[in-house]
């Protein structure tokens, strides 16, 4: 056996991954150009996210295991059926970034040549669709012009609303080393100081959805300012002049739209020469990508490059980084509801073509509906059949109030995913397993266009099957020639004969991979990867100034709706006013997006203790004046609501004995201040589902849509926000039945060893003592109660512990208000014996709060030294200090180790801090 190289199943750096001969090691494959051997976290970690809660191994229809055969006939005939009565707009697909190109590949071909019907879109119309029309606007076609390489070639990178950091961790660990190694700059321009921002050159904290005016500012300034490459736009280019003429009336005032955007005139003026005089890369994610006016942004960010020339050389250009692994496979597939295969659109001799290459086709000749729209019309009963692939739009997509309506309105709603748990799952007609990364095989492309292969290495258990065997399976029981594919390789051969066929009808598109339609099947297997165009030396595209236009020339594009200057008054607005119950709407704008280690609806790494230990619980993030304007203290309660829905309300606050009846798009989040916010711009992790919040973040989150992509503005969600203040959490570690009753919201905890559930109470509502039922499948073991209470300076906290046989078989810990826990430490000390010694550590542990415990004998927590260490006077021996202090290691002494390790760490902090 020898190991397999495969790519990440996560992001859209597509970094490869090499497998041990055993399936039971994961690194870095050295030899892959994204990544050069390195993975981050969630790359580490890929193996350990792979044995599921609750896999999916056989087709279910309406909650009982069904077979295959039976499934497929099933789906034949009410796809059928639908075409047959209501026309072939009355059946659709939707798709995911997540499939490989195969899949998205027959699936498209399906839906678009023999059903007839465009009514195939995908997530990534959530993600990338801003780009795709910002690169059809200004190229000609949807090309990512630069590759990796211009990150660490570039003397400044901007990061324009994207949390690289976290989201694409090894491309910017890519970044930091060119910084180290060649002094190159970094700005990075988002509302929050994300880990990102946080280690940049220059963060520009702009005023949220600044982003079109700054670039159009930028652009006019560097015109003014005569920073203009003339040769290159006069051979290559179109359109400058009527761009600067709209912008120029628009933002004729050029300090007082900086400074609304938060920016002082020499702070423009240094933007305005670093872009100058520098080789500039200006990479761009979803705080652009999700903006109501996120395509006209991208166009204004390349309208910059074009002006200075500065696109299709090395180190240099824009560069929009995709989300997911395959975003990029699907659009060259052309699963969008707004496009044909190979980046073709719908006119006739592209329609032509493509029947001509797939006997027996007819296609659409309009656009579909695109995902939002697709799921109004399933709300509105006009969508008889949906086959939902590798997404969980319950939890994704805009209005989650509107999704579950659309799929409980639509008569006949087919899910295929790994796990039957997700949210979107839940509210099938009929699953379908699919087989799941290290299962599944064929390719992806990533960011830079650079297409690798997903190799299988684990046989799949049950029934699953690869996403492309179900719909061919499907067109095959439809009736349908063309879907007889022996293997995926045999699926990919025809994507590139097609991308052959495209070539030679319309030679000024890019996207070529002909060569790769002879490939036999051990090629496939083989494949290295190899960026497209196929064959091209060089690996940027435009070196030679032609874009994918008729006449080969690049388009200024001037905004479609001239940049709106975003009002920075509302943050003061906000202070000034007094402490209130509820604030009036419009004053808080969400921002929504990821967390380091989570990947969006947490169907495969929620399951990971390792990976959910960053962020335990859905939380509010609240910038500190907001925290202070709403009296609300770390902890507190709020409940949230859009602002559509607020203004309809009779603008009070939720009344707890209004709770029982509580609006599905209401949410009941803890607050916690972060002092990287703006006022009035709260954030909140994308990731919460209805397992965790009993609904989804976007349950409040509608999200307006770019009129040109069609993408939701998740960024931007206008909210109401009211403080229901301290309440009772309790938190129940073990397995038994915690006896909690009348709570608002409950989660469980996912930890390495043990249990742990937490409970919010609403206003007013306290947690029941009683005592807890004996656990399941032992009915008449004896169970002794232990309750007694704590004081924390004021806040007392209330145990309720059970023992049987003198064991401790669980414990609630109860408390108003904020109440921060170790909960590894503490769910470490179910079993264990109920002696003096676990009682006084568990005490030790409550009050040290979510500092770990270090001292088991002493109660000692690291939060506890640390206090000692800063009181330590000169001279005096730290270890020692600490140990007399707070008694830590005085008893067994096993963690003295431990305990001068932290003095160490201690010390040097200090002499960093003082040298
Ligand atoms: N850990 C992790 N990594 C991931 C994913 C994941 O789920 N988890 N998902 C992958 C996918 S599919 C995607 S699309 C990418 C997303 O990658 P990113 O776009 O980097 O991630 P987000 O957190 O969604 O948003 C980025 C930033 O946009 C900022 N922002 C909000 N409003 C504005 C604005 O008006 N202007 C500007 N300039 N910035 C603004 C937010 O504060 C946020 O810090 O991540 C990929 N990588
Ligand atoms: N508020 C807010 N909402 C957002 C965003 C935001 O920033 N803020 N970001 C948006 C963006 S950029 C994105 S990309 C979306 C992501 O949103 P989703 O696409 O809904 O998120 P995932 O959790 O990745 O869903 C993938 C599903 O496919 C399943 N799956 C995994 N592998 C396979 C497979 O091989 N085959 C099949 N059939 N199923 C599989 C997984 O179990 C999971 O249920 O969320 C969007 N929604
Ligand atoms: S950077 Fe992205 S592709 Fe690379 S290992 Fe991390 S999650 Fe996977
Ligand atoms: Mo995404």
């Amino acid at each position: 056996m020898r190991e397999v190289n495969t790519t990440c199943a996560y992001c859209g750096v597509g970094c490869g991954v090499s497998i041990a001969p055993d399936g039971k090691g994961v690194h870095g494959d050295a030899s892959h150009s994204a990544n050069l051997g390195r993975l981050c976290q969630k790359g580490e970690r890929l193996l350990d996210t792979l044995p599921l809660p609750s896999a999916m191994r056989y087709p279910r229809l309406h909650g009982k295991t069904t077979d295959w055969d039976s499934a497929i006939a099933l789906m034949a005939e009410r796809f059928s059926a639908a075409i047959r009565d209501h026309g072939p707009g009355s059946v659709a697909l939707y798709l995911s970034g997540q499939l490989l190109t195969e899949d998205y590949f027959v699936a498209n071909k399906l839906a678009k040549g023999f059903w007839g019907t465009a009514n195939v879109d995908t997530n990534s119309r959530l993600c990338m669709s801003a780009a795709v029309s910002a690169h059809q606007r200004a190229f000609g076609e949807d090309l990512v012009p630069g590759c990796y390489q211009d990150f660490e070639q570039a003397e400044l990178v901007v990061l324009v609303g994207s949390n690289a950091a976290w989201t694409h961790p090894v491309l910017f660990q890519r970044l930091l080393r060119a910084r180290e190694s060649r002094g190159t700059k970094i700005v990075v321009i988002d509302p929050r100081k994300t880990a990102t921002a946080a280690q940049a050159d220059w963060h520009i904290s702009l005023s949220p959805g600044g982003d079109l005016a700054l670039f159009s500012l930028l652009l006019l300034e560097l015109s003014r300012q005569g920073a203009v490459d003339p040769a290159y736009v006069e051979a290559h280019t179109q359109g400058l002049d009527a761009t600067l003429a709209s912008l120029d009336a628009a933002l004729a005032d050029t300090g007082a739209a900086a400074r609304a955007l938060g920016l002082s005139l020499p702070e423009l003026q240094k933007l305005v020469d670093l872009y100058r005089s520098n080789k500039v890369v200006t990479a761009f994610c979803q705080g652009v990508n999700q903006q109501v006016s996120g395509t006209d942004t991208i166009n204004a960010i390349i309208n910059c490059h074009l002006l200075l020339g500065q696109i299709g050389k090395p180190g240099c250009g824009p560069f929009s980084l995709t989300g997911q692994p395959n975003a990029m496979g699907g659009r060259e597939v052309g699963a969008l509801a707004t496009q044909l295969a190979c980046h073709l659109s719908f006119g006739d001799a592209e329609r032509q073509l493509l029947h001509g290459f797939w006997p027996g086709s007819q296609l659409p000749d309009a656009p579909g509906l695109t995902a939002t729209e697709l799921f109004q019309a399933m709300a509105d009963g006009k969508i008889k059949a949906v086959w939902i692939m590798a997404t969980n739009p319950m939890v994704s997509l805009p209005d989650r109030e509107l999704v579950q309506r659309a799929l409980q309105t639509c008569p006949f709603v087919v899910v295929s995913d790994i796990t039957p748990d997700t949210d979107t799952a839940q509210l099938a007609d009929l699953l379908l397993p699919a087989l799941g990364w290290s299962e599944k095989s064929g390719t992806v492309t990533n960011s830079e266009r650079t297409i690798s292969r997903q190799r299988a290495f684990r046989a799949p258990k049950g029934e699953a099957r690869a996403d492309w065997q179900a719909v061919c399976a499907l067109a095959q029981a439809m009736g349908y020639g063309g879907f007889d594919y022996p293997s995926a390789a045999a699926i990919f051969r025809e994507h590139a004969a097609l991308s052959s066929v495209v070539k030679g009808a319309f030679p000024e598109k890019h996207f070529d991979i002909s060569p790769l339609a002879t490939l036999s099947d051990e090629a496939y297997e083989a494949m290295a990867p190899l960026r497209w165009p196929v064959g091209a030396q060089e690996p940027r595209l435009f070196a030679d100034g032609r874009f994918a236009f008729k006449d080969g020339r690049a388009r200024f594009v001037p905004p479609a709706v001239m940049p709106s200057i975003p009002s920075i008054k509302a943050a003061p607005a906000i202070n000034e006013r007094p402490a209130r119950l509820t604030l009036e709407p419009g004053n808080f704008q969400l921002n929504s997006g990821r967390s380091r280690d989570q990947w969006h609806t947490r169907s495969r790494t929620g399951h990971v203790a390792a990976l959910c230990r960053q962020e335990w619980e859905p939380q509010l993030y609240l910038a500190p004046k907001d925290m202070q304007a709403l009296a609300l203290k770390e902890g507190d309660l709020v409940a949230l609501a859009m602002q559509e829905q607020a203004e309809q309300a009779d603008g009070v606050a939720v009344k707890p004995s209004e709770l029982k009846n509580v609006s599905k798009a209401e949410l009941f989040l803890p607050v916690k201040k972060d002092d990287s916010l703006k006022p009035g711009h709260p954030f909140v992790s994308m990731h919460w589902t209805g397992q965790e919040l009993g609904s989804g973040v976007n349950a409040v989150v509608a999200a307006e849509v770019d009129p040109i992509s069609r993408q939701p503005a998740f960024k931007g969600q206008k909210v109401r926000l009211s403080p229901l203040g301290p309440v009772w959490k309790l938190v129940h570690y073990g397995e038994l039945a915690s006896g909690q009753q009348g709570y608002l919201r409950q989660q469980k905890l996912c930890l390495e060893s043990g249990a742990a559930e937490v409970f919010y109470f609403p206003p007013g509502v306290t947690p029941a003592s009683g005592v807890a039922p004996a656990p399941e499948g032992n009915p008449g073991r004896q169970l002794k109660v232990l309750r007694w209470q704590l004081k924390a300076g004021q806040k007392t906290i209330w145990l309720q512990a059970w023992s049987c046989g003198e064991i401790l078989a669980g414990f609630n810990i109860a408390a108003k208000g904020d109440l921060p826990l170790d909960h590894i430490a503490l769910a470490a000390m179910v079993g264990r014996p109920l002696d003096g010694a676990l009682l006084k550590a568990l005490e030790s542990q409550v009050l040290a709060g979510d500092s770990p415990l270090v001292c088991l004998c002493r109660g000692v927590s690291r939060q506890g030294i640390e206090t000692a260490l800063a009181q330590c006077p000169d001279g005096a021996e730290p270890l020692l200090w600490a140990s007399e202090q707070t008694g830590c290691g005085s008893g067994c002494g096993s963690c003295l180790g431990e305990v001068r390790a932290i003095a160490d760490e201690f010390l040097m902090s200090v002499e960093v801090s003082h040298g």
